[in-house]
């Protein structure tokens, strides 16, 4: 007999548990949900490396179901800081009274599925055991921080820091000789935060970004009052674009393949000089055909080159060899300058691999590089690492993380087949990371809030079929892109062994949200309730408006 019997069960208490929590309890349910952590925050709770920021707009990057929240918050710069992100979700916790049903410091380790009582019974690392009618995984995209193994690590006499498990009490690298692994967007903030105060600082690259130059200033009080005078339009907006923020809608009808260069470029350095993520978001083709893209990437490479003094170190800073923003765009502040400084090195580890760490440092297979610190900005076991920590067993004693074992397999990434019950906010397969997190998480918590309203005391699952053929759409329209050209952790390839497949949705916030409530209102599509299967069908592709004039740019790009 399990210790607490609850309508829903909620794992994790980042943006998506604690609006999940307020949602059901509008509805009258009983929810828990456990934490790992000692507080909420997820995301931001965990990463508090220097200069950790939201690259999403801070006006975007909030909930937009509570008017008189949106109202009284204050942000105070363009891109919001980790702490007053962190503030603000903690406002959200005390506000609404949230703390009263989270569990924390308590990991989740198990969930079953009860056959006969058509129950999960969710077992935490305390050995206390929930039984709940729903689960749902509020578990984050990037919530398992990836810590590649290097040889002699237990020799350093330094100390060792990751960007993603960051020590609470913050750390002072002051006259320091600090060591930086990676060069992500964690990195690409934190470097230059880290070079303020140390002696010196060696950055180890393995894969340079392309990253767009933030511009971050202060909030202006008229921009912030109009802002909030015309919140609801803005969301709206957001909602309607492809990535969920207001400017990731592409703006111009025209290809770039198909104007002028000069124009094209005049373009882009408009879109430099107002900086964040909505750079890429120019020309229809900019992201399915290379020579578009290249045009992109060729600009930015030129503006490295202007910020980076020393030639060699501007090439090896220029990212050649995949597509612009098929990795993750990055969005910095100074960071290219911040090789311009005596102390800073860069050591591009392609030609010189490091070979092992060492008690005083780094051995590269030239250089030993001696240092008091090390920090690890080597990022996350991206959108399934987390889930595949917990031994989750639905029907017939089947594991998730074996049924995923050839990579993630959902329906709109929702749920996975064989799993009733059990929900995914911003799941694989889902636009998650390709987009406004908020806004996302949002979506499917509204979704996954309805749908246990609709089901109540039954059992609703997907079906094979709907599942495997949302995970084929899914894969055709990103091989659609250019995203497969590069090494990302999008696809899996940072973690050895991992498999290969593009792991978010690419059809587009709108479209995806249209898809989803389609589904709901024809008697959830795709899923059984009580092993009934519905009798409507999703065809995803008529809910996709696909540009004639991209297609033989496919083709041509792939035929090259
Ligand atoms: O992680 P990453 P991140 N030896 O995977 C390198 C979100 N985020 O934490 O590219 C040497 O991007 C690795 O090299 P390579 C955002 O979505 C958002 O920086 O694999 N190097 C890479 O350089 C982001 O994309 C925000 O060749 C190794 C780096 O480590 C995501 O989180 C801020 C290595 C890891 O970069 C992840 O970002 C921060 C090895 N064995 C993060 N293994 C904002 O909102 C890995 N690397 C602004």
């Amino acid at each position: 007999m399990s210790d607490k019997q609850v309508d829903v069960a909620i794992v994790g208490a980042g943006f998506s548990g604690l609006y999940m929590l307020h949602k059901l309890r509008q509805q009258g349910r009983a929810a828990i949900v456990f934490e790992v952590g000692d507080d909420v925050g997820g995301t931001w709770y965990w990463n508090r490396y220097p200069g950790a920021r939201c690259d999403i707009e801070s006006m975007e990057y909030s909930y937009s179901w509570d008017e008189a929240l949106e109202q009284e918050w204050e942000w105070s710069e363009r891109y919001s800081p980790q702490p007053e992100i962190l503030d603000y979700i903690n406002h959200v916790a005390d506000r609404f009274d949230l703390r009263r049903d989270i569990r924390f410091s308590t990991r989740v380790e198990s969930c079953v599925w009860d056959e006969a009582a058509n129950r999960w019974t969710v077992t935490t690392d305390s050995g206390e055991t929930v039984s709940a009618r729903f689960v749902v995984m509020a578990t984050g995209c990037l919530s398992s921080p990836n810590k590649p193994e290097f040889e002699g690590e237990v020799d350093f006499e330094g100390d060792t820091y990751l960007t993603g498990l960051w020590p609470h009490e913050g750390v002072d690298f002051t006259g320091q000789r600090v060591g930086v692994i990676g060069t992500g967007s964690s990195a690409i903030q934190s470097i230059p935060i880290i070079a303020r105060e140390a002696a010196s600082l060696t950055v180890f690259q393995r894969t340079p970004n392309y990253a767009i130059p933030a511009h971050n200033h202060p909030l202006d009080p008229d921009y912030v009052a109009q802002t909030k005078a015309e919140y609801r339009a803005i969301r709206d907006q957001a909602r309607e674009e492809a990535a969920g923020f207001v400017g990731s809608k592409t703006e111009h009808e025209e290809l770039a393949t198909e104007l002028p260069a000069g124009e094209v470029r005049d373009e882009l350095e408009k879109r430099w000089a107002r900086g964040g993520l909505t750079f890429m978001a120019s020309y229809p083709d900019m992201g399915v055909s290379l020579k578009a893209n290249d045009m992109a990437a060729e600009f930015i490479r030129d503006k490295i080159r202007d910020r980076v003094e020393d030639p060699e170190t501007a090439e090896l800073l220029c990212p050649t060899d995949y597509p612009a923003g098929a990795k993750r765009m990055c969005v910095d502040i100074d960071y290219y300058e911040t090789f311009n400084q005596d102390h800073v090195d860069l050591v591009d580890i392609n030609a010189t691999p490091i070979e092992r760490i060492t008690a005083r440092g780094v051995q590269t297979s030239d250089t030993e590089y001696a240092f008091d610190s090390i920090v690890f900005a080597t990022g996350f076991d991206a959108m399934t690492g987390t889930l595949a920590k917990i031994d989750i067993r639905g029907r017939d004693g089947a594991q998730l993380s074996e049924k995923w074992d050839a990579g993630p397999l959902t329906y709109l990434g929702l749920m996975s087949a064989g799993f009733p019950n059990l929900f995914l906010v911003t799941g694989p397969q889902s636009p998650s990371v390709i987009s406004n997190m908020i806004v996302s998480i949002e979506q499917h918590v509204e979704w996954i809030a309805d749908c246990i309203d609709a089901v109540r005391d039954g059992v609703i699952e997907p079906l094979d079929q709907a599942e495997s053929e949302w995970v084929d759409h899914t894969n055709l329209i990103a091989s659609m892109t250019v995203y497969p050209y590069a090494k990302s952790w999008y696809l899996g390839d940072n973690i050895p062994g991992k498999p290969r497949i593009f792991m978010a949705y690419l059809g587009g916030v709108p479209e995806y949200r249209r898809m989803c409530d389609w589904v709901a209102e024809n008697g959830y599509a795709g899923f059984a309730i009580d092993g009934t299967p519905a009798n409507a069908k999703i065809d995803p592709m008529e809910f996709l408006e696909v540009d004639e004039r991209l297609l033989p740019l496919i083709a041509e790009r792939e035929a090259a």
